[in-house]
């Protein structure tokens, strides 16, 4: 049996993906809501395949609860946040998440860290948790790190089919953990130690963070001498060794936005180029604020109440919106503006922030410039309702004519 910790974005989709392997599952999470949730089988976030993985692993009898269980391998799913100053990564969830399962689990249970961590974290606060709680590590209990590579979005197929990787001190339980995911995953699964799985997992979202950072630069070169960035990126992406990803209103989620952060934390003598390309990230949200001052002064739209943001997750076709750029927009636009902007997403039920519409045509209707903020399947299916709107498209997706862009 397997007792999966932390059932959110992660750890859920794998929980579920392990139990319609056939592999004996227990999900447990604090949060009694969400287990009570999940036990009246009801998935807690929107994702494309959760809900027929879900079904799956049901039939196949998965468990739910908010007690940690007797087995030989726990698989830690927690949050890691960071420190917004010191930028350093904050492991108190996965710590505890441990310490909890030492209260429960056998001699020589295997304890595989999912989460996301900055390179030297299980040696800097895991090992120590554990071994003061009286283990040896390698003899009572097996410490394992096995970051997520899957993309919100897409997560379904990716845990399917992406290649892994699996640190550990010893050869012989990394197979064994390799075996574990086996049962689900086709990609490669590679093995290899501790902090050079913690090292890569970063490594992978800082490349593509300083990706985005050299297109969102290469978006203001462009808009300040009269080019089209994305017809240059295009025309660039044709080369055999240039692959450079897309401009937009900034980057959000918790992952890309954040994990750059942590090399930045820790090394902070070593990461110019990472810092950088993390501040320019993090400009684009008022750099997309300038410019609809300068399209209102255009067009000449003087109230600013009919100005509409759509979009407020952190990236298209999901409902998550942790370090949205839209967040950070309207945060910084209550500084200069008497009224929040309106504001409409489809994937948003709840209400999240003032001035927030449910319906598409009664926000549409009350504003006369529409920010695109975020490129769901749905402004594409309902580009022509914006027809006889002044558009302002951060994403690149309206091809209506006259439409500003990055
Ligand atoms: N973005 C751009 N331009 C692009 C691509 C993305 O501005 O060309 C923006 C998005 O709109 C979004 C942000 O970047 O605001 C991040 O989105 P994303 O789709 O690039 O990535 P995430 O954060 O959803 O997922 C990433 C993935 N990492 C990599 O691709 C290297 C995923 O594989 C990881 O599992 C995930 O982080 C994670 O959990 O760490």
């Amino acid at each position: 049996m397997i007792n999966v910790i932390g059932l959110g974005y992660i750890g859920l989709p794998t929980a579920l993906m392990l139990a319609s392997h056939g592999v004996e599952v227990v999900g447990t999470d604090y949060n009694k809501e969400l287990v009570a949730t999940l036990n009246a089988g009801k998935t807690t976030f929107k994702e494309k395949g959760l809900d027929e993985l879900f079904d799956a692993a049901v039939k196949a009898g998965i468990k739910f609860s908010t007690e940690y269980q007797v087995t030989d391998i726990y698989i830690v799913s927690v949050p890691t946040p960071y420190d917004k100053f010191s930028k350093k990564i904050d492991p108190c969830f996965v710590v505890s998440a441990v310490e909890s399962v030492l209260k429960v689990c056998p001699k020589g249970a295997i304890i595989v860290v999912e989460s996301t961590v900055s390179p030297g974290t299980m040696d800097k606060f895991v090992r120590p948790a554990v071994e003061a709680k009286g283990f040896t590590i390698g003899k009572d209990i097996h410490l394992v790190h096995a970051p997520e590579r899957i993309i919100p979005g897409n997560m379904v197929y990716e845990l399917l089919h992406n290649n892994r990787t699996i640190g550990a001190d010893s050869r012989e339980i990394g197979e064994k953990v390799k075996k574990c995911y086996a049962s689900f995953c086709q990609g490669e699964i590679v093995v290899t130690d501790i902090k050079t799985a913690e090292m890569t997992k970063v490594v992978e979202n800082t490349f593509r963070a300083v990706n985005i950072a050299f297109a969102n630069e290469l978006a203001k070169i462009c808009n300040y001498d009269g080019m089209d960035v994305y017809e240059i990126i295009k025309i660039c992406n044709m080369h055999p060794r240039v692959n450079i990803l897309q401009p937009g209103p900034g980057v959000g989620g918790h992952c890309i936005s954040v994990d750059p952060w942590f090399l930045v934390g820790d090394y902070p003598a070593l990461t110019h180029v990472i810092w950088d390309a993390m501040k320019v990230n993090d400009s684009m949200p008022v750099y997309v604020l300038n410019k609809v001052s300068k399209i209102i002064k255009e067009v000449g739209i003087s109230d600013y109440r009919r100005i509409g943001v759509y979009g407020l997750t952190y990236k298209e076709n999901v409902d998550d919106v942790r370090e949205s750029p839209t967040l950070q927009l309207l945060e910084h636009q209550q500084h200069h503006l008497a009224e929040p902007l309106k504001v409409y997403d489809p994937w948003i039920e709840k209400d999240l922030v003032p001035n927030q519409y449910h319906d598409f045509d009664k926000f549409l209707n009350d504003v006369d410039l529409v920010i695109i903020m975020v490129k769901h399947d749905h402004i594409k299916q309902n580009m022509n309702k914006l027809k006889g709107k002044v558009v302002f498209d951060t994403c690149n997706v309206c091809d209506l004519e006259g439409t500003y862009k990055l």
